[in-house]
């Protein structure tokens, strides 16, 4: 089968596609992964390249050791995948030890998997540990109105959850752990992956200050859905600051109603 017509990349380009229509994707900003399955690989194979030159991650991720990503590339345009997937997004293959990786499709015309290959795989590393194996996908965008609120929430993650739960009823039902919080750091290395890598052990959702944001989940629809969502209550709260502030909310004792009959584990500590 043509690597292309499978449905796990058809659903990867849709998500590309779909979130540079949602204006989160300008020039070559934000960057998508996924961990392939064994029988996604299975009927690809014959299309892979065998693995000749491999290049070092820069971390460590011995939990992955011989699984096959597919991502974006490094520069790629987010609005370019969906023209032509094969010169902008590649399947890497994660060498025996979790420290190296080879690109076996993609990338025709030369080029890296994107600069935040460290802390796509470490969260990977992380959230395949923890959810034994479920979660499969890793995204990072830099949606506008998340990236406003970080310049006039405190940076912390009891203030950033506590605002964009109160901004739309269903985000503490989508979001109950709430969302975590990186202070500035240099993108594109080890040790902004180490700092977000360690606060995906508790969300889903991690803010890089004055930068986007990275969702994990199970599969395409609920990793972009989870973006959409805290995206949308971003823009709500934009909107209330501008218009001077909230004269009325909703209070830790509605969320508490609202999280036993939904029947979700609220993180409480973000409660009054
Ligand atoms: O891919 O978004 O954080 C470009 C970026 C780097
Ligand atoms: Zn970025």
């Amino acid at each position: 089968m043509k690597v292309t017509e499978t449905n796990f990349v058809k659903g990867f380009i849709r998500v590309t596609n779909d979130a540079f229509q949602k204006g989160w994707h300008e020039r070559n900003g934000g960057n998508l992964s996924y961990r392939v399955k064994d029988s996604e690989i299975a009927e690809i194979k014959a299309a892979l390249k065998t693995p000749t030159q491999y290049i070092p991650i820069g971390v460590s991720v011995p939990n992955l050791a011989g699984e096959y990503f597919l991502v974006t590339g490094s520069g790629k345009y987010m609005r370019n995948i969906i023209l032509c997937p094969e010169d902008n997004i590649a399947i890497a293959h994660i060498d025996e030890k979790g420290e190296n990786y080879a690109i076996v499709w993609g990338l025709e015309h030369g080029g890296t998997p994107t600069s935040e290959f460290p802390t796509h795989l470490m969260n990977h590393s992380i959230k395949k540990e923890i959810t034994k194996g479920k979660y499969r996908v890793i995204y990072h965008a830099h949606p506008a109105n998340i990236i406003a609120l970080t310049f006039v929430l405190p940076l912390n993650a009891k203030a950033f959850t506590r605002e964009i739960w109160e901004m739309a009823t269903e985000c503490p039902v989508v979001f109950p752990q709430g969302v975590g919080v990186v202070d500035w750091m240099v993108p594109g290395g080890k040790d902004i992956a180490v700092a977000t890598s360690k606060l995906m052990r508790q969300y889903d959702i991690v803010i890089w200050a004055h930068h986007g944001i990275f969702c994990a989940g199970e599969d395409f629809d609920l990793t972009f859905g989870l973006m959409d969502t805290v995206e949308k209550s971003a823009e709500i709260c934009v909107k209330v600051l501008s218009m001077g502030g909230k004269k009325q909310t909703i209070s830790s004792q509605n969320f508490r109603d609202l999280a036993k009959e939904f029947k979700v584990n609220l993180q409480t500590d973000f409660l009054d």
